[in-house]
């Protein structure tokens, strides 16, 4: 995708982030306007626009980003109470960036949906 994506920005470190995990297909980084005590977004390094056409086109690396999304939570401390790992998707489910990110967010109860 490239130069529109900023999150593609971000894997090229042409946007700064702060990086709290790398694997070779998919990178962590802290929300830059957290919900939660704890808000990381994990994505694919490759650029697809939201989780249905991750999953579809690509099962094996949506594996890995939930397999990195599950070393970050108990990185971050939140496997023994819990957490929240969302995909909004599309205008109605409220995406603001088309580059697939999980948001994982916890550190305190967090209630009814946010994000
Ligand atoms: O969420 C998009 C999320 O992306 C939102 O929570 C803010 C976050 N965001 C936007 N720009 C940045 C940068 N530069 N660094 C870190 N986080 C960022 P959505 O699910 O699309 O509504």
């Amino acid at each position: 995708m490239g130069t529109d994506c900023l999150f593609c920005r971000i894997v090229a470190g042409e946007i700064p982030a702060t990086i709290v995990r790398e694997t070779a297909t998919t990178l962590a980084f802290r929300d830059i306007g957290p919900k939660a005590p704890v808000h990381v977004l994990v994505i694919p390094k490759e650029h697809y626009a939201d989780v249905a056409t991750l999953a579809q086109g690509d099962p094996t690396l949506a594996g890995e980003l939930l397999a990195t999304a599950a070393v970050v939570a108990e990185e971050e401390g939140l496997t023994a109470d819990g957490f929240r790992l969302m995909f909004n998707t599309g205008e109605h489910g409220g995406q603001e960036v088309f580059h697939v990110h999980a948001h994982l967010l916890g550190g305190a109860p967090l209630g009814p949906m946010i994000c």
